[in-house]
């Protein structure tokens, strides 16, 4: 067996991708009885029935179809991988797949798609991959029904171990037929999925190709949109954020944001809305510095061809490439927390390294400046253009770079700067506190990197070499701003860090006294996405008293809980909520939102604090689920202790 490491290599590489959503949607292209804003979605979204649907498929005729024209395409663009729909939530198949005739082979047209794309690939030197749909609203046996045709297509005698079946036979097939490089499912979110599912499915893609990469909504724990696996037991090879960037990235975890183009992933011919070729190639940079992959979708039009937007975009990104790819591919998340003319990437080894400056706004002195870099610049230059020698200068900021007089590039000129061994960044020190406010007493802790040593003062002044130096944590009763500073051999090294720490007043308590124990709970039937400003309680309200904040059993879909009573605090304190729910929720004390946790989401965790006086404190908390998982949990912790339940005990009404 190979190991991870080896396993991951080629993708880590990449960094750049192609995905392509094709299927019996691009045939409509977006539109369905005068509404225009459909895409893959299209038979869910415009509620489609099946057997109208159905009849898209001997219209399925792609003329202009060229497995060569996109390879080459997604090639020159810098794209080391493509990954293609071999079955979207659809359930209709781009291969002709033996277990069912909802695929290309039951068409009058029935071409191996799959197979021209991946030999085009192999030619091109782009790793061939497939999307394959877990959730499939065509197979008579997956489960649940979408809830507008549960009526029309009852789900009598469905059987969702013999649809299971069916995907691992499926999955068999593109497999052995194809030999993806990655295998990147998704739709794993309805409730009928769970982990012994996922892991099974990802045994087998071991167990049939050890070497091919599986992302991580093979299982459930998938984090909301943001994409990373919020379970340690969560099976998958990488994170798939989609529709956005994490803003610092995932430190320590493969990913791979999957973005579109314009805002449609299936064929939509009345979406204008094209992401500029500026945008683009600065999303590519932006994932990279942040040690992610890009995976930038295509749509194509029902007879094979692509967009011309999209062409028009990709061959920008190629004519970049050409002189820059080497500050794409093979490179590494950045070694600077922020650079304000742009982005970071870097090429780093043991005796020399290369770090590549992507700058995208050229500042007005001409100068760029590379905060706390320690080492040993050996030159400078433009990429792509190794005459173009740069003056460096070390100042008591950094390392001073001095730029050409004009761009290379408009979108991105990059400029390439090799050092001698690993490099080596002098950070400000990080100060870490409980929270900014405190009610008793704050403790700062001051770290800086390896080497290096913080100095501090507490009464406004600029840290200098003679300053306190912070061995330990410093402990804070009144309100004061820190400053402080990385310093290395009796000389500043970092900016100085600036903090301010706040003693609050607690709320004093209610003044009328709960009566009761436990807190009163209404349901409601709701058609939410996120929790509104006004909501009455909505319709089929229910009211109960609870000992506690959550649910053994999921109360089911399109539905909404609010608690309402009082916590009782048994001190003066800061104290910290940690509200957990699938989908949203939001904590209110004493009529101050202190969690808001709001949004359709998967399982996700928010905190926020407030200062309470010992007594009771009026509590609203509201949850909702849409559709799938749900989930609900408080807990509660004070300075320097760990999170803990709610007891029952203080909980009134
Ligand atoms: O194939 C494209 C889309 O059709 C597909 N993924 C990309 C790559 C897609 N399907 N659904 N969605 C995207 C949006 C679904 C969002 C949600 Fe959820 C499903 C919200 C609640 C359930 C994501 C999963 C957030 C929580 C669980």
């Amino acid at each position: 067996m190979p190991t991870q490491d080896q396993r991951m290599q080629w993708w880590r590489e990449a960094r750049f991708g192609m995905f392509i959503h094709w299927g019996l949607y691009a045939i409509p292209a977006g539109a369905w009885r005068g509404n225009t804003d459909y895409g893959e979605w299209i038979r869910d979204s415009a509620r489609i029935p099946v057997d109208v649907y159905e009849r898209f498929q001997p219209q399925w005729n792609p003329t202009a179809f060229d497995a060569d024209a996109w390879a080459r395409l997604a090639a020159a663009a810098g794209m080391k991988y493509l990954v293609i729909t071999s079955k979207h939530h659809d359930g209709f198949c781009l291969f002709d797949s033996a277990q069912t005739t909802w695929d290309v082979g039951g068409t009058p047209n029935p071409r191996d798609l799959l197979g021209e794309l991946a030999a085009a690939c192999r030619r091109h030197g782009v790793v061939f991959c497939t999307y394959h749909s877990i959730m499939d609203w065509h197979h008579p046996d997956y489960l649940p029904r979408r809830p507008w045709e549960a009526a029309t297509r009852p789900a009598d005698g469905a059987d969702f171990e013999r649809f299971e079946r069916y995907l691992h036979a499926q999955v068999g097939e593109v497999i052995e037929r194809y030999r993806p490089g990655v295998m990147w499912f998704d739709g794993e979110w309805e409730s009928t999925w769970n982990h012994d599912r996922g892991l099974r499915l990802f045994e087998l893609c071991r167990r049939l190709a050890p070497t091919m990469l599986v992302n991580n909504r093979v299982d459930v724990h998938r984090g909301g949109m943001g994409g990373f696996s919020a379970s340690s037991e969560a099976v998958g090879d990488f994170a798939t954020p989609e529709q956005e960037i994490p803003a610092t990235g995932l430190p320590g975890v493969d990913w791979e944001s999957c973005m579109t183009m314009n805002d449609h992933w299936g064929w939509n011919a009345a979406d204008p809305d094209w992401k500029s070729a500026t945008t683009l190639l600065r999303n590519l940079v932006d994932i990279a510095s942040k040690g992610g992959n890009y995976l930038l979708n295509i749509g194509p039009r029902a007879d094979g061809s692509f967009p011309p937007q999209a062409v028009e975009r990709l061959q920008r990104i190629a004519a970049w490439m050409r002189s820059n790819g080497d500050a794409i591919h093979g490179t590494t998340a950045s070694v600077f927390d922020t650079l304000p003319f742009g982005r970071c990437t870097v090429r780093a080894g043991e005796a020399a390294s290369t770090l590549y400056l992507h700058v995208f706004d050229w500042p007005a002195t001409g100068r760029i400046t590379l905060p706390g870099l320690a080492n040993t610049v050996t030159r400078a230059f433009v990429l792509g253009d190794p005459a173009n020698v740069l003056s460096v200068a070390a100042t008591a900021d950094g390392v001073g770079i001095r730029l050409p007089a004009q761009p290379a590039d408009d979108i991105d000129t990059v400029i390439a700067v090799e050092l001698l061994g690993r490099p080596v960044v002098y950070r400000a020190p990080v100060l870490t506190a409980d929270a900014e406010q405190f009610v008793h007493a704050n403790v700062v802790t001051m770290a800086a990197g390896e080497g290096l040593e913080v100095r501090y003062t507490l009464d406004g002044q600029q840290p200098l070499a003679g300053s306190p130096r912070a061995d330990g944590p410093v402990r804070l009763t009144a309100t004061t701003t820190v400053r402080a500073a990385a310093f290395h051999q009796a000389r500043r090294v970092s900016e100085v860090v600036s903090r301010t720490f706040t003693r609050v007043e607690p709320l004093p308590p209610c003044k009328v006294l709960p009566a009761a124990a436990g807190l009163r709970r209404e349901q409601f039937v709701v058609d939410w996405t996120s929790i509104p400003d006004q909501h009455d309680g909505g319709s089929a309200a229910t009211s109960t008293v609870v000992t506690g904040i959550g649910f053994q059993q999921n109360p089911g879909e399109h539905v909404a809980q609010r608690y309402l009573g009082f916590v009782e605090v048994p001190q003066d304190e800061l104290y910290r909520f940690a509200l957990r729910s699938d989908d949203g929720s939001k904590l209110w004390i004493d009529g101050e939102l202190v969690v808001d946790n709001d949004g359709l989401h998967g399982s996700t965790e928010k905190s926020g604090v407030i200062a309470l006086a010992k007594g009771p404190h009026a509590l609203e908390l509201v949850w909702f689920n849409r559709t799938g998982g749900a989930d609900l949990g408080l807990r509660w912790a004070t300075p320097g202790q760990p999170f803990a339940p709610l007891p029952a005990a203080v909980l009134k009404h």
